[in-house]
């Protein structure tokens, strides 16, 4: 025999009826962004979004991330203690630009704020800092409304480098073994932070001649 025969939790997220809300809400989230964005650019003269990106968790993803936090790997534990099932990035020119997209997305009277978590005034122990909103979309189905949440990682162009490399070379992998390139990683990520805000500094200046 070959291949893998999928298990209950497997089959259940892949049902059109199951993944599709999740599609939705990102889609609407998408829309909602490229709307700011152009609102934004309109507002500030210049642009503050460089790229976005939505992403579906995959199921492999999802079961691991499960055994991560402790929680049963089953269907129902996946929409009980995943946020980040649908998973928007926007990644803002200078560091400052993070508040400006946060602000606007706080704004939106369709969305409702679940959670915000600031790891960039808080970084996290392994250097990573981004904010995280996570927002509740109302999807409406003929009399039934139900909220599906997305989260929403605002970064810099700086912040984004350093997450990426990051999770090439150490996020997830296992502690201990990497302590040291961990260590290393994490003083790169205050030097790239050191740089963001002479960035800033400098667009300031200019801005001011
Ligand atoms: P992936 O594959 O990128 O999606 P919550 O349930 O809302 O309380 P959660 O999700 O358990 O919070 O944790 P957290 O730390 O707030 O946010 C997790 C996400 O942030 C991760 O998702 C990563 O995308 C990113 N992240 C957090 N810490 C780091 C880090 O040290 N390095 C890098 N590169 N990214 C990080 P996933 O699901 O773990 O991964």
């Amino acid at each position: 025999m070959c291949g893998k025969s999928k298990t209950e939790m497997e089959m259940r997220l892949q049902e059109p009826r199951v993944w599709m809300r999740y599609a939705y809400a990102l889609k609407q989230i998408e829309w909602k962004l490229r709307w700011i964005d152009v609102e934004l650019a309109e507002q500030k003269n210049r642009q503050i979004i460089r790229a976005m990106n939505g992403r579906l968790k995959s199921v492999d993803s999802i079961k691991k991330k499960l055994r991560r936090k402790g929680k049963p790997v089953t269907f129902e534990s996946a929409e009980a203690n995943l946020n980040d099932i649908a998973g928007m990035r926007v990644v803002c020119y200078f560091c400052d630009d993070i508040d400006i997209v946060a602000d606007a997305i706080r704004k939106q009277r369709d969305l409702r704020i679940v959670k915000e978590k600031d790891y960039v005034r808080n970084p996290k122990p392994s250097g990573y800092q981004s904010v995280h909103i996570i927002v509740a979309v109302p999807l409406t189905c003929g009399a039934v409304t139900e909220e599906i949440p997305v989260e929403i990682q605002i970064r810099s162009v700086a912040m984004d480098y350093w997450a990426e490399l990051d999770t090439q070379m150490c996020y997830k992998k296992s502690a201990g073994q990497i302590k040291h390139v961990e260590r290393e990683i994490c003083g790169y990520s205050a030097v790239i932070a050191g740089v963001d805000n002479q960035m800033l500094e400098l667009r300031k200046r200019i801005e001011m001649m």
